[in-house]
């Protein structure tokens, strides 16, 4: 007899730009349980188009994994012992202590004392953002949530307002495609079809990137730039735009401020200058500025990717700009993505209690976790969920040290046993996307997405949003949205007159589970001008190619890209074997021949890698991706998978952007020391 199955559509909650509607069948076990165990994409989602990424299928495994903890452990030896040892405890008593800590602390030193720590390990309104309510209303440390997009969104703020992008079902429409800074084939794949279908009308695809990975290999022309050089290319493209006088002059006149400025600073890059600056070759420079000058539409699909640099919010601006100067933006299909974001125009006032926010609360810039956990600092309490610092955060080996503070209580609220929940006093076991109902927005496309619970919470895992409410209760937290259910929070955030938004009730929502915003057939944002205070797309002040401090020398002569792997979803999906393997079992580093013969490294050993912050062992890999000078570690390897069971982000530094307070975790330069034989590591 075949066990009874049922289909269920939900939004995937992963902090990845394509938000999937995803199918799920559920089985009833002999226990009488539902459990997950298959997934796939759903058919007749236009965005999603029936299959879901390479990582994402495996989530049943994940969910269902022998090792999620389901039940509040508490640690009983010391945190600087490396093999933790915890005992099962009642949430009750859990809770109590936690609260009684935290009680302590406020009394002694104030709420300020606590430092929240939280990124986007699930992107649910109520479970990613609304529960950091907890936190404002106590007063406690306010975190600047800058690991990955704020150098982004502040560049493209300065130029357009709010990240408003190309609907993309209108990319099939573009005649040139320009991938620049983006690793879309991996990390955005439901952009993928549309590119195809582009391309199959003649589309050209053109990639900017120092190395080549699946995204390049997969475009007609891969432009195989320097690592942080991208002001100086989009500044020689401007130059020939201006020269040859392709640019929109109808459009710069009416849309646009500061043309004239700009154009001054573009004179000043003639392709020869780009060509040295970027290592291109001058002709490549020119024709990648033909092209763009010369093809309508032109869509430009930016990512992260360029902004992890000293230089990169800078670097993320120039591009952005590009097509304001062709006019693309009054093209369909044509004109820039970074982020849809911008288009979900919900009522935010009191999301997450921001209402509430003190203007004196310590701020902390989550990319320096390392510095905040240092004693004078003054945290007593680090309360971790929806993120996973001992592996993500730069410096990390100086973050696990501040995690094992003994006078530091340290609490983890997760799915999985991750590094961090291992340096933990407290693990708190939560739900998954499955098990509780949330709202979803997205960055890549224009669905909002509503999921019910479909499944009960195995053991004694508890959404973020319960415990938060426990604890609230415990410290006597009066704010009432806290306590709000999602049917409260979801009345709240669509109790708004925005057009986008118009016809889009609760009622409809819950209904449908993904309902298109309510966006002109035709979606053309920047068509007339721009969210900017000027309410024109804002060229000055013209972007400014400046080289990164991190300069490559004779001690440093590497410069280390580590983006995310085609398998893994941060470090997400570390836990599943069958992923690891996947991604070849193991972090390898990609090495350019002529630096492999320098370091005296073959292909296949083993390689200490030594930044200015510290230090990792790797297998290389000798391979021609880029240009000499460039290494790259693809993914945010759980540190368990190296060799010497430490992450990347030792090596990376708390630097961060010329813009937003971003992270820069391309810009590290690193050496190679060849490990002796026999030395273990
Ligand atoms: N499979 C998979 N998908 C993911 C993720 C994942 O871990 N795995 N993570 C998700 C998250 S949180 C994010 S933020 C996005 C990030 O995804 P993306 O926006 O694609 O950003 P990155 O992968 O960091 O970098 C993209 C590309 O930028 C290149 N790059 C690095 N430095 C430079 C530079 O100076 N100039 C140029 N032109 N290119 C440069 C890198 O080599 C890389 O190929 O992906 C999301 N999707
Ligand atoms: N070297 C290097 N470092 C990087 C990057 C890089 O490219 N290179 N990328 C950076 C970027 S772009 C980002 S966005 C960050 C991402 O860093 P994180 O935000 O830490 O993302 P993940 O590593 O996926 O970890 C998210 C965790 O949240 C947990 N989680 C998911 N849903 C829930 C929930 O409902 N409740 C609770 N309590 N927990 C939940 C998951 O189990 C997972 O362990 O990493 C950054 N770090
Ligand atoms: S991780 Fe991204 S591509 Fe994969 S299923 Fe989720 S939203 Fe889709
Ligand atoms: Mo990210």
């Amino acid at each position: 007899m075949t066990a009874p199955t049922r289909d269920v559509l939900l939004t995937c909650p992963l902090d990845c730009p394509d938000a999937c509607r995803l199918r799920i069948t559920l089985e009833r076990g002999e226990d009488g349980r539902e459990r997950a165990v298959k997934l796939t994409g759903d058919a007749d989602h236009p965005y999603t188009r029936g299959f879901a990424c390479a990582k994402t299928v495996h989530y049943p495994e994940r969910q269902n994994h022998p090792e999620r903890p389901l039940s509040p452990l508490r640690r009983v030896n010391a945190k600087s012992d490396p093999e933790p040892q915890w005992e099962r405890v009642s949430w009750d008593e859990a809770l109590d202590d936690i609260a009684a800590r935290l009680r302590a602390l406020i009394a002694e030193r104030g709420a300020r004392s606590i430092l929240p720590y939280h990124y986007a390990g699930t992107m649910g309104l109520m479970e990613g953002s609304h529960v950091h309510a907890l936190w404002r209303a106590l007063g406690a440390a306010e975190l600047e949530e800058t690991i990955c997009a704020s150098a982004g969104t502040e560049a493209w703020t300065l130029g357009y307002g709010s990240r408003l992008g190309v609907d993309p079902l209108d990319v099939p429409r573009a005649r040139l495609i320009v991938l620049w800074g983006i690793n879309s084939l991996s990390t955005h794949s439901h952009l993928t079809p549309q590119i195809t279908a582009a391309r199959k009308a003649g589309a050209r695809v053109v990639c900017v990137d120092p190395y080549r990975g699946r995204t390049a290999a997969f475009a007609d022309t891969h432009l195989k730039i320097r690592a942080g050089t991208d002001t100086a290319l989009a500044l020689g493209v401007m130059h020939e735009l201006f020269a040859h006088g392709w640019t929109d002059e109808a459009y710069l006149a009416e849309a646009t401020l500061g043309a004239g400025e700009l154009r001054a600073e573009a004179e000043l890059w003639p392709p020869e200058r780009v060509a040295e600056v970027t290592g291109l070759a001058a002709d490549e420079v020119r024709e990648f500025a033909r092209a763009i000058g010369t093809t309508r539409p032109a869509y430009f699909r930016v990512g992260y990717g360029m902004t992890r640099h000293e230089n990169g919010g800078t670097a993320l601006r120039a591009v952005t700009l590009l097509p304001a100067l062709t006019g693309d933006w009054r093209h369909r299909g044509g004109g820039c993505n970074l982020s849809t974001s911008g288009a979900f125009k919900l009522s935010r006032t009191r999301l997450g209690a921001a209402h509430r926010t003190r203007p004196d609360a310590p701020r902390v810039n989550m990319n320096e976790l390392a510095d905040a956990l240092k004693p004078e600092a003054g945290f007593g309490a680090l309360f971790v969920y929806n993120c996973n610092p001992a592996v993500v955060a730069p410096d990390s080996e100086r973050v696990r040290a501040g995690m094992r503070r003994g006078d530091l209580l340290v609490v983890v609220l997760e799915q999985v046993m991750t590094e961090s929940a291992q340096l933990a006093d407290y693990v708190l076991p939560a739900t998954t996307f499955m098990e509780h109902p949330d709202l979803y927005t997205s960055y890549g496309h224009h669905w909002l997405g509503y999921n019910p619970p479909a499944l009960e919470a195995p053991g004694e895992a508890r959404p973020n949003s319960w415990v938060f409410q426990e604890l609230a209760r415990r410290l006597g937290v009066e704010e009432p949205s806290v306590y709000w259910s999602v049917d409260e929070l979801t009345a709240e955030l669509l109790d708004t007159d925005h057009p986008f938004l118009d016809g889009i009730t609760p009622e409809r929502l819950r209904a449908e589970g993904s309902v298109r915003l309510n966006l002109p057939d035709e979606f053309l944002p920047y068509a007339h001008g721009a969210e900017t205070p000027s309410g024109q797309v804002q060229l000055a002040p013209a972007p400014r190619y400046v080289p990164v401090q991190a300069a490559l020398n004779a001690e440093y002569p590497l410069r280390l890209l580590t983006p995310p792997a085609h398998h893994f979803l941060n470090s997400t999906y570390g836990v599943l074997e069958r992923l690891n393997r996947a991604e070849g079992g193991e972090p390898q580093l990609l090495l350019h021949p002529d630096d492999a013969r320098q370091a005296g490294v073959e292909d296949g050993a083993l390689a200490r890698v030594q930044s200015e912050v510290g230090e990792i062992v790797r297998r290389v890999r000798v391979s021609d991706v880029g240009q000499p000078g460039l290494a790259v570690l693809e993914g945010t390897w759980w540190g368990l998978s190296a060799p010497d069971g430490r992450s990347v982000n030792a090596l990376t530094a708390q630097t961060l952007t010329d813009l937003g307070g971003g992270s820069t975790f391309h810009n590290t330069r690193v050496r190679l020391v060849p490990l002796e034989l026999g030395e273990a590591g």
